[in-house]
């Protein structure tokens, strides 16, 4: 229901991106009766959902987690749900709650200026237009500009090769010889779609990677039918103690890395790949050298066995080039190919880049971002006032709902909102202080971490630190109940409130 905060100005929203998180967002500025803009750069919404195509797409958090908690939905067809039927639940979501009518489509946001003397953002889109908006709530997504391989030759290649997620519908996969490079969460659930349909699938491995063994099973009409009349069914799977132990083990065991939940989530992933690969050989190459959790751990049902169908060849070797009819590996093996699947990750540092952001006193943000992008606890970022990171840097990055991150985000963020919309304030942003606190002990914990313990992934800033939240969940939820206003420059509420009460009696 809406709720309708009383507010002495009517803010103007723009909101970057209409993903997950950006039509969260929405969604709550619509039930608060407040006015947006959702800027989103291609024609649909669905940000990675959309974005991302390729057979076996499926979200490694189970169904009923993955859902906004305002908005459970009985629809889902498996306990851990394909990729179309997410975009089908979003396109839903921005229905139900008249989001759509305020996302602009086509229209990428190419930079914006914060003006000092009139506390705006100036907006320009794409096509050059500007318009001003007294708040922006990024929501840009991380994973959203592929990375292509530096691999020699790769233009040579005479089939198709193309980026996961730019996939090809009209490449041929079905009866033909095809190289999957790179086995993160993406070349992992492509192989186990695809190894059935083709002549011969060669993965190629530069690093094995742990698999946490997890059940995955179809709901039925029936399962349904019992969802839709008793919605306490979905909050039973998604607040399942089974479920919230092992996000709370994750969670545990990626911060106290001698610790026995990180030890147990190491032998389940060890038993997995002992009992489940029969081949010695085959076993030994899947076998990682890092620890487990260090790279985001894989979870699937059926890579074991899937990766043991005779149709697939794993090398683990170097690739040396691309040449026109194939892979050769420096070893001089040579692989020929008629397709060649790229699922080779994201530049995991863009977040709002590469539009231009220019805050207070002429600052940009590829200069605040130079070392690494940085947010006072993930969210905002000193001299840039009034913008809002949904899902950004250093946030909590895991097996674990994004959606229930950024619901907590969000929450946080309202908080600093009513300061806007009261009147009270004209610009919000973090003290450098407070920024620089919470940042020296964010990296010094973060080194500290299961994804600093020694392996490459995409987690990692360019200086090798973990770019995520290093405390506990708990702690997060804990920290996005209510803003130290004082960290903004602001009084707390409480105390005003004291001082007006002197004040009076005085
Ligand atoms: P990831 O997890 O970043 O995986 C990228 C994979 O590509 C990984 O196996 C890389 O090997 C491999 N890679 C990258 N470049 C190369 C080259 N040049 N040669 C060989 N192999 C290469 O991306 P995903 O798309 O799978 O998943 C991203 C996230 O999306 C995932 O974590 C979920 O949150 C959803 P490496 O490990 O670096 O040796």
């Amino acid at each position: 229901m809406a709720e309708n905060k009383a507010a002495v100005r009517q803010l103007r929203y723009a909101i970057v991106g209409a993903g997950m998180a950006g039509l969260l967002a929405g969604v709550k500025l619509r039930q608060n009766g407040e006015e947006f803009t959702i800027f989103e750069k291609a024609d649909r919404l669905g940000g990675t959902w959309r974005e991302n195509r390729y057979p076996g797409l499926t979200c490694d958090v189970p169904a009923h987690a993955y859902t906004y908690s305002f908005e459970p939905y009985p629809e889902w067809k498996a306990y851990y749900a394909a990729g179309p039927d997410i975009q089908v639940y979003f396109e839903m979501v921005a229905d139900k709650y008249d989001v759509r009518r305020s996302i602009r489509f086509n229209c990428e946001v190419a930079g914006m200026v914060w003006d000092e003397a009139s506390h705006e953002w100036s907006v320009t889109l794409g096509n050059g237009e500007t318009q001003r908006f007294d708040v922006v709530i990024a929501a840009s997504g991380v994973l959203h500009h592929p990375k292509m391989p530096v691999i020699e030759g790769l233009e040579s290649f005479a089939g198709r090769a193309f980026h996961s997620a730019q996939w090809e519908d009209d490449a041929p996969i079905d009866g033909v010889r095809v190289g999957l490079i790179g086995n993160g969460s993406t070349g992992v659930q492509i192989l186990t779609a695809i190894n059935k349909r083709v002549e011969k699938l060669v993965h190629f491995q530069r690093s094995p990677q742990w698999i946490m063994p997890v059940p995955q099973f179809p709901y039925s009409d029936e399962d349904r039918a019992a969802f839709r009349a008793d919605p306490a069914l979905m909050d039973a799977i998604r607040y399942h103690d089974e479920y919230l132990g092992a996000i709370r083990r994750f969670t545990d065991g990626i911060t106290d890395i001698n610790g026995p939940e990180i030890a147990q989530i190491e032998e389940i992933c060890r038993l997995n790949l002992e009992n489940s690969v029969r081949d010695p050989e085959l076993r030994e190459k899947l076998r990682p050298d890092y620890r487990a959790a260090c790279k985001r751990l894989i979870y699937s049902w059926c890579y074991y066995e899937e990766v043991q169908n005779p149709s697939v060849y794993v090398d683990t070797g170097r690739i040396a080039r691309i040449e026109p009819e194939g892979v050769r590996m420096t070893d001089g093996t040579f692989h020929p190919l008629d397709t060649l699947i790229l699922a080779t990750g994201f530049h995991a540092d863009r977040f709002i880049r590469p539009a231009t952001v220019t805050g207070e006193g002429g600052r940009s943000l590829d200069d605040a971002w130079a070392r690494r992008p940085t947010a006072y606890f993930a969210l905002s970022v000193p001299d840039f006032p009034n913008l809002f990171l949904l899902n950004g840097p250093t946030g909590p990055v895991g097996n674990f709902s994004l959606i229930d991150i950024a619901e907590r985000q969000w929450d946080y963020v309202d908080q600093l909102l009513d300061r806007l919309r009261s009147g009270a304030e004209r610009r919000i942003a973090p003290t450098r202080a407070a920024h620089e606190d919470y940042e020296e002990r964010r990296i010094a914990a973060a080194k500290t971490t299961i994804f600093g313990s020694g392996c490459t992934s995409w987690y990692l800033d360019a200086e090798g630190v973990p770019a995520s939240w290093p405390w506990s969940y708990d702690a997060f939820a804990d920290a996005m109940k209510a803003p130290v206003f004082a960290d903004f420059g602001l009084p707390d509420e409480s105390s005003a409130a004291g001082r007006l009460e002197e004040e009076a009696s005085a």
